[in-house]
């Protein structure tokens, strides 16, 4: 069973993707499309929910459910394409608040998904309803059916994740990061079983600080992981310096660190089996301390998420315990 076959077979991989953000979603959306259907499972970061015009913003489970769905704004990054604006406009008509640009499409799914919770289904429920009727073929599991909050502490003082993120355009110097209610969460058992079932488990090159330490937050996640035989692969968000997108290098700085691939493989290290760096950080290869992929890991377009995706999974079943010759990489659906 090699990872990255896309063929009938009689057994398929199970392939789990820790995400966040937009390059998570990237990531996520290349994978579904190098895997058989319904062989990935995205577990999602929701430290960055929040309550805003009395709905209930997942602003990451959003950004991946969009791009599994095909639906993504490739301008934004996040929220829907061909989207309008016509309740934002309305909204600040009447004065409310506007820094946080929900499109009119983007609404109906959190009046959906608000009404839902009202209902008492589990977050986990309702994404679950929501990919389906969008058609996704993937899983999509919030990392928690519990609230965790993200707090970023600045020298301003503290700040709730969007409005550090959005309405202060990560403008404030970062200090610290909690996960508020984080102690209180439990292991859903769906993120369990994706978990212990994973054949390779890979980190988005999302954000390490605040999209993949909110996941590794969730009491129990992180000694799955440690537990899990099959390989955990990470990507670095950090590409010559830069973060891809948003604020990863800035808090890099902030936090006292050098904005480097190698202060991810630091950060995340403990739970990691194998680590994929840009091409253009090719002299830091030796440098890591894991096994390591140096690839092209910039994705502007399905077919170079496609790739990267395939590249993930052969490098992922080399480092199987029992690793299958010869994984062929094929094309597109
Ligand atoms: N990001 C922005 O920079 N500005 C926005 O106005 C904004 C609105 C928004 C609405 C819905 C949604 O699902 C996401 C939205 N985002 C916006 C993105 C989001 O806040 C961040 O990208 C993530 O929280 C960080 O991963």
């Amino acid at each position: 069973m090699a990872l990255t076959t896309k063929t009938n077979t009689t057994t398929k991989p199970k392939i789990v993707a820790l995400a966040g953000g937009v390059g998570g979603a990237k990531m996520a959306a290349g994978l579904q499309s190098a895997l058989p259907r319904g062989c990935l499972t995205v577990i999602v970061n929701t430290g960055d929910d929040f309550e805003h015009w009395g709905l209930h913003i997942c602003p990451d489970l959003d950004t991946v459910l969009y791009h599994l769905a095909g639906l993504n704004n490739p301008e934004m990054g996040w929220g829907r394409q061909d989207e309008a604006w016509t309740v934002l406009g309305e909204i600040e008509r009447y004065g409310g608040e506007d820094w946080f640009r929900i499109g009119d499409r983007d609404l109906a799914l959190h009046l959906r998904r608000t009404e839902w919770l009202g209902l008492g289904l589990s977050l986990t429920e309702v994404t679950d309803r929501l990919r389906r009727l969008l058609g996704v073929p993937s899983a999509i599991l919030p990392m928690c059916n519990e609230p965790v909050r993200t707090l970023v502490h600045t020298d301003e003082g503290d700040l709730p994740f969007q409005h550090y993120f959005v309405r202060r355009r990560c403008e404030p110097s970062l200090v610290d990061l909690s996960f508020v209610g984080a102690d209180h969460a439990l292991l859903s058992r769906e993120v369990h079983k994706a978990l212990k079932e994973a054949d390779a488990i890979i980190f988005c090159p999302s954000n390490p600080y605040v999209s993949i330490d909110p996941i590794l937050s969730v009491p129990g996640l992180r000694d799955l992981l440690r537990q899990s035989p099959m390989p955990k692969i990470a990507v670095s968000p950090i590409v010559n310096g830069q973060a891809i997108k948003g604020p990863a290098a800035k808090m890099m700085r902030e936090l006292g660190e050098v904005s480097s691939p190698l202060t991810v493989v630091d950060h995340l290290g403990d739970v990691l089996d194998g680590f994929v760096i840009d091409q253009a950080d090719a002299a830091l290869s030796d440098a890591v301390i894991l096994p390591a992929l140096v690839t092209d890991t910039i994705m502007t377009d399905l077919p170079s998420k496609q790739r990267l995706a395939q590249e993930i999974l052969a490098f992922a079943d080399s480092l199987r315990p029992n690793p299958l010759a010869n994984p062929t990489p094929t094309p597109t659906d």
